[in-house]
């Protein structure tokens, strides 16, 4: 048997290579949401080896090619600085990337790619000492709670009520469906999805910046009959204290986090009591340390933490973090890997194998590159 790994290996391994790679996924038919259309899911692949032969990876994405060029150039440039450097001090990479990034600011394309890489060390550094990142990062619990997400808004409400059906079929006990209809459409579109899918199964409801503060506390109290176990993003993600007000008002759970850039936005909201689940998107607060930064915060403020799309890193970080509520599995997700994540009544078990525990598609990868 290959020995196993010392520790020794993880403190003297060094980055050899960094690589990022652009690909484009289309969406058909496109995915509507209340603030944006989507009809196609870029990625920016990172791909981080070190000198033993181990690849890490991580990624970033945008709706639309124009958004993802400026990630594509500052992940070049910034996993440039780090080749040569030793793999571990993954904390010391994240605070040289910040202050590399300090003059153009760390936020926005900036932050997604410093982010990618941050994701790919963590894989990285889970294959270098044989270990699942869920194990490596704290290793709370064996599964998670999922949720089906979708619910565009360009569905019928019979269509919204095949594919709630469809979530269950695959395993699902939640559901997450978009708000933005008008009260009354979508309390016809809920009431349908409830009457299908039981009392027992969850939905949360996605409203995606759309209303005023008020106009989200009417539209919840229309909606008390449905026991919603979520409200998300009701009013502008930088509203936190629009936030705050609709939280008090209404008697669903609050989410919201994955449109705040940065860890100190999220903190604010948390400060603010503007939710009570953060999500935030791991490649708007500086990946899986800057997440394991919030979940803290939020674990300790007695807040949940669960994350928005990136169900395979999340996978890992949802059974890491004592606080963590769901793991959200959205249709449109480009999924690069040759395992699948499987859901079984209601949870998945993130893979057991070194890293993410999972192996990257090649063919896939190779017909979805945009680059020469
Ligand atoms: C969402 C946003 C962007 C693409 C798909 C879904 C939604 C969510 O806000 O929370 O999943
Ligand atoms: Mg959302």
């Amino acid at each position: 048997p290959q020995a196993r790994p010392r520790v020794q290996d993880l403190m003297s391994a060094v980055i050899r290579s960094v690589d990022a790679v652009p690909l484009r996924f289309p969406l058909d038919p496109p995915f509507r949401a209340a603030v944006r259309i989507i009809d196609s899911v870029e990625v920016v692949l990172l791909r981080l080896k070190d000198d033993e032969g181990h690849e890490g990876f991580g990624s970033a994405f945008a709706f639309g090619s124009s958004d993802a060029r400026p990630i594509l150039e500052v992940a070049r440039t910034l996993g440039a600085t780090r080749a040569g450097m030793p793999v571990m001090g993954i904390e010391r990479h994240w605070l040289e990337m910040q202050q590399l990034l300090g003059l153009v600011g760390a936020g926005g394309p900036a932050l997604a790619a410093l982010s990618a890489i941050d994701m790919a060390l963590w894989d990285l550094a889970g294959k270098i000492v044989d270990q699942p990142l869920w194990r490596l990062l704290g290793g709370v619990r064996e599964r998670i709670r999922t949720y089906g997400s979708g619910g565009s808004l360009s569905l019928s409400t019979e269509e919204l009520v095949r594919e709630s059906a469809s979530f269950i079929a695959a395993g699902h006990r939640a559901v997450k469906l978009k708000a933005g209809h008008g009260t009354g459409g979508d309390v016809e579109r809920i009431r349908a999805v409830r009457d299908c899918v039981g009392s027992d199964v969850r939905i949360a409801v996605d409203g995606n910046q759309q209303w005023l503060p008020k106009e989200a506390i009417r539209w919840a109290k229309a909606l008390e009959a449905f026991d919603l176990w979520w409200l998300e993003e009701p009013v502008r993600a930088g509203d936190l204290e629009g936030h705050a007000e609709v939280r008090a008002a209404v008697s669903m759970d609050l989410a919201t986090g994955e449109t705040l850039f940065g860890v100190d936005d999220a903190v604010r909201c948390i400060r603010q009591r503007g939710a009570d689940i953060l999500m935030p998107n791991l490649q708007r607060v500086g990946g899986i340390t800057g997440w394991r930064k919030v979940a803290a915060f939020a674990e300790l403020s007695d807040v949940g933490i669960a994350g928005h799309v990136y169900p395979e890193v999340h996978a890992h970080l949802m059974c890491s973090a004592p606080n963590a509520r769901a793991l959200e599995l959205w249709s449109g997700w480009p999924w690069i890997w040759t395992e699948p994540l499987a859901v079984r009544e209601g949870h998945v078990t993130p893979p057991d194998g070194p890293g993410l525990g999972l192996t990257l598609d090649e063919a896939r990868v190779a017909a979805h590159r945009v680059d020469a």
